[in-house]
């Protein structure tokens, strides 16, 4: 689906016009991906257009750069306040929001350092990430054929640029196969995560999920279904799971801030209930959750003006 446009973008300090945020053909992160971004969802709320974890979003920025060595101009309030001045001018009540900071114009060759780093933040209007009614239908999963970078590689829990190369390729192979979505497992064969989504599988009543160190991102998304889950009542660890795991899972579901909550029908074509009673019931205060309609997570709901 093309990007539909918003009025604005963040630029450097300045709102700009979407037609005016362009970047020259040099930029340094266009040919090493060596760039920093968030995938953050402003949402409808009674009280405005709200940011949902705005704070730790911007707080992952700036750990990601920290990781890969990129010292971003601006504090973490600055980015949080101009994401929230962003998202106010596009005059929507709800929008997807994408800050990057990059390496930019003026330097090439593989050294960063005399590069200057520059930040933009674009909001846009983004669906359904892994289709419509993805909680009820359900998702196919493909294991990839492609290998999680290990740590000593692309760190993944830096949300870097370049990190994607991977996921794209997980992506689109599974895509070509049939398939909705991929399963990435790390170096040593345990899973990690998804393309762009953490996952969650329950084995005997306990809903388990991945740990940074099998190699999957800190979803902010996974923090916040742990968090769901455990005010339900389930019993939800952090552990590692095996591809077996998957095959004979009681439920799968999968977690991001585009894909919000999805439940997974099949892995590798073997049949996963779906949609599992967990994942119904941590789905819907999720989605009641991010449009502040639940008092107890209502902190969580940064609002834009
Ligand atoms: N793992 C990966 C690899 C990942 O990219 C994401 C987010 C997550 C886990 C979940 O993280 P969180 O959003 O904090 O719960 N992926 C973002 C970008 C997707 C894209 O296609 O671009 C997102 O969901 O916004």
């Amino acid at each position: 689906m093309p990007i539909q446009t918003t009025p604005k973008t963040w630029m450097n300090g300045e709102l700009v016009d979407w037609a005016d945020a362009q970047i020259h053909v040099l930029t340094h992160t266009l040919h090493y991906g060596t760039g920093v971004f968030e995938g953050i969802r402003a949402y409808e709320t009674a009280n405005g257009p709200a940011v949902f974890r705005l704070t730790e979003h911007i707080q992952r920025l700036h750990n990601s750069a920290k990781i890969v060595g990129m010292e971003i101009p601006y504090s973490v309030e600055e980015l949080v306040a101009a994401t929230k001045a962003t998202v106010a001018s596009t005059g929507l009540p709800s929008c997807y929001v994408r800050p990057i900071a990059y390496y930019g114009y003026g330097e090439m060759g593989l050294n960063t350092l005399p590069c200057s780093v520059d930040v933009a933040i674009a909001c846009w209007p983004w669906g359904a990430y892994l289709g419509d009614d993805a909680v009820n239908k359900g998702v196919r999963m493909k294991i990839s054929s492609w290998t999680r970078h290990d740590h000593n590689t692309m760190p993944p829990a830096s949300k870097t640029t370049g990190n994607y190369v991977n996921s794209s390729l997980a992506k689109v192979e599974a895509l070509k196969a049939g398939y909705d979505e991929a399963i990435m497992l790390a170096p040593n064969g345990l899973v990690a995560e998804c393309t762009g989504e953490n996952l969650f599988a329950v084995r005997n009543g306990i809903i388990l999920t991945p740990p940074t160190s099998a190699g999957a991102l800190e979803g902010i998304t996974q923090n916040t279904v742990t968090a769901i889950a455990r005010d339900l009542g389930y019993d939800v660890r952090v552990d590692n799971i095996a591809r077996s795991d998957l095959y004979i899972a009681e439920e799968i579901f999968v977690c991001g801030t585009a894909a919000e909550v999805s439940s997974v029908n099949s892995v590798d074509d073997r049949m996963v209930p779906c949609p599992g009673p967990k994942t119904k019931a941590i789905a819907e205060i999720y989605a009641r959750t991010v449009r502040a309609q639940e008092a107890k997570y209502a902190d969580w709901c940064e609002l834009a003006v």
